[in-house]
């Protein structure tokens, strides 16, 4: 089989359903092997549209989305989506001498990536993508590169498709899990706090019944938004600011706080201090420790199976001094709505987000850019389901809403999808501006507000 075939076969044993690619001379014989195969090609004008589109699909399916590029590059560094970017090279036996660049290409994508590889043997090809797949959709899932050249794309290759297999992580011990919840349960005024890494849709719904069966009051950060409904008496908000907003009111008095799913990438939800709360890392990885995170106790393996023993052990027995709670979630909500009708012009963020949450349905999509905007829709915007808001609390790139907003609205027919498409994005971000004609079904939200304080 022709080695392009081969790696196309190979993307389709995976489940790939979508490329996205700009396409050039270097990934010809790629474009034509996709041509016949049951994936579809997606063309955008900029290899970063293409990489937003595609950790869009990774975020929202938990399986890797696949982009394509020629000569140059479509990886994006983010270790909280599923990622697996595929460039056309030219002919290894030239390598350095059509690489087009100063510097060594192949190591460009070095620091950027879980992995980056040129395959110069198309035999490879299975072991390679198969390998690829896994490192890409593992926890912290991330980008991983494989370069097909020009000359092993037209080799004839013998090797077989490796298929994906099942895989399960390993839930803690019993004894991690029996100090968890000791610690827990003689804590006066606990609090749990859901991040990126419990974007999961198992670690949700595991979390969904954990909160509802102990009660347990809860914050989130940005990229945790959703996976809890916050329409709950038990949400007290997000941390979009590491200190300093209402929910440090909530964190500040807790004596303990259980962490699901932190994640480096995302903006420290608070600092953790020498004679602070105690803190619970619960995770599929153990803490990376730093002045403001060094957790007393770690919880490693599967989000969800931690989640459902933890559950039984705690088993109504929550000792939570709930009143503080209760009157700061009643305070930071009448907060919310002093400003949502304020008439103003032009309009104030408050307001905007007020208006966006009357006319989204509770399954509906918004995709966000960056900037202080972005502040106010994790603060005000009450999220209920899980993939409802999509941002970056990490590398937050200018640029990425409206590509975030298509793949969502590809993904998900008869949901209404909103993107706040800014000039300031397009000014950020020339290869994205005017890139993209918005879809039908994407309604496109232009700036014009003041920020008040
Ligand atoms: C490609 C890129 N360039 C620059 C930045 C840095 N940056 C973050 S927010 C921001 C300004 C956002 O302004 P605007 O969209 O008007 O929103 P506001 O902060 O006023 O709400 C910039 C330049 C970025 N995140 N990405």
């Amino acid at each position: 089989m022709k080695a392009s075939d081969l790696f196309v076969a190979a993307l389709e044993a995976e489940g790939v359903e979508y490329i996205f690619a700009v396409p050039g001379e270097e990934n010809l014989d790629s474009l034509e092997s996709l041509r016949t195969s049951s994936i579809q090609l997606v063309v955008t004008r900029h290899e970063q549209g293409a990489g937003f589109m595609a950790a869009t699909y990774g975020r929202l399916t938990g399986k890797a989305g696949v982009c394509l590029s020629t000569l140059g590059r479509c990886d994006k560094p983010d270790h909280t989506c599923r990622l697996c970017g595929a460039g056309g090279f030219p002919p290894h036996h030239h390598h350095r001498s059509e690489t087009n660049q100063d510097i060594e290409a192949g190591t460009i994508p070095d620091p950027l990536c879980k992995a980056s590889t040129q395959i110069v043997n198309g035999n490879r090809i299975p072991s390679l993508v198969r390998e690829g797949f896994r490192l890409a959709q593992e926890e912290r899932p991330g980008a991983v590169l494989l370069e097909l050249p020009e000359d092993i794309a037209e080799e004839d290759t013998i090797e077989p498709i490796i298929p994906p297999h099942d895989r399960r992580y390993a839930v803690a011990g019993d004894a991690v899990l029996d100090e968890a919840a000791k610690r827990i349960l003689a804590a006066e005024r606990s609090l749990l706090l859901i991040g990126a890494g419990a974007n999961r849709r198992r670690a949700s719904k595991a979390l969904r019944r954990f909160v509802a069966e102990t009660g347990f009051p809860f914050f989130d950060t940005q990229m945790g938004k959703g996976v809890v409904d916050e329409n709950s008496e038990l949400y007290l908000g997000t941390a979009a600011l590491s200190s300093g907003d209402y929910v440090h009111c909530a964190i500040d008095k807790a004596d303990l706080i259980v962490n699901i799913g932190h994640d480096v990438v995302e903006k420290p939800p608070f600092f953790m201090e020498p004679d602070g709360q105690t803190v619970i890392h619960i995770n599929y990885k153990a803490a990376e420790v730093d002045q403001v995170y060094f957790p007393q106790l770690e919880v490693i393996g599967d989000i969800a199976g931690a989640v459902e023993r933890l559950g039984k052990r705690l088993d109504g027995k929550l000792n939570c001094d709930r009143s503080y709670y209760t009157a700061l979630h009643k305070e930071i909500a009448s907060h919310i709505r002093e400003t949502s009708d304020d008439d103003r012009f032009p309009m104030v963020p408050q307001r905007v987000v007020a208006d966006v949450r009357s006319v989204m349905g509770r399954d509906d999509i918004v995709a966000l850019d960056n900037g202080i905007y972005k502040i106010w829709f994790a603060r005000n915007y009450i999220a209920n389901e899980p993939g409802t808001i999509l941002l970056d609390n990490a590398l937050a790139t200018m640029g990425a809403g409206l590509p975030s907003a298509m793949m969502a609205a590809m993904l998900s027919p008869g949901r209404r999808v909103l993107a706040r498409r800014l000039e300031k994005a397009f000014e950020c971000n020339g290869q994205v501006a005017g890139a993209y004609e918005v879809e039908p079904g994407i309604v496109a939200l232009k700036k014009k507000w003041q920020h008040i304080k």
